[in-house]
């Protein structure tokens, strides 16, 4: 009976899932979704659909705070633009070297990615030594129709399943 319910739920919102996402397969996601604080990373964030049908022509992705290097994929038929910012005080980075300026965003431009393909977009950060802290990674992208923006974040309590276009989020688990 609760088995039953259950998977009645699950249909229902599937079918909200789908709707709220302009008839798309999924939204814009990073993997992994939990990794070791204070280590070095390799995301990858897919991109599974464009905007209502039009093809995909970039990736704007918003580095969190806390994250002190960061290197985009190169992708061959895209340009890798990475804008950096001046933190307000140095910080002492992984080995020891004194950090002044951090990557802000990268942006990749090129494509366009068909609307009925996929592709993954690489990035190998530092994630910073926060166990227990989500980090959300707000992207924009840009299609040669249109816009869509991944960047809503839950508010306490709140699933990030419930935003139409929440932003791809890495949970920091304690680092061994
Ligand atoms: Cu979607």
């Amino acid at each position: 009976m609760r088995d039953s319910r259950l998977w009645i739920g699950t249909i229902i919102a599937a079918a909200a899932a789908v709707v709220s996402c302009n008839a798309a397969l999924a939204h814009v996601t990073v993997q992994p979704t939990d990794a070791p604080a204070n280590s070095y990373a390799h995301l990858v964030f897919t991109v599974p659909h464009g905007c209502n049908g039009s093809a995909t022509t970039a990736l704007r992705i918003k580095l969190p705070e806390g994250i002190l290097s960061a290197k985009p994929q190169m992708k061959p038929g895209w340009k890798v633009e990475i804008k950096s910012r001046k933190l307000e005080a140095p910080v002492q980075g992984p080995h020891g070297k004194s950090i002044t300026d951090v990557v802000d965003e990268v942006a990749w431009r090129g494509g366009p990615l068909p609307d009925n393909l996929y592709d993954t977009f690489g990035l190998i950060v530092r994630l910073p030594d926060k166990p227990g802290q989500s980090l959300y990674f707000p992207v924009v992208q840009e299609c040669e129709k249109g816009v869509e923006r991944w960047i809503e974040i839950p508010s306490a309590g709140q699933g990030s399943d419930k935003l139409e276009a929440p932003a791809p989020v890495v949970h920091l688990k304690a680092s061994h």
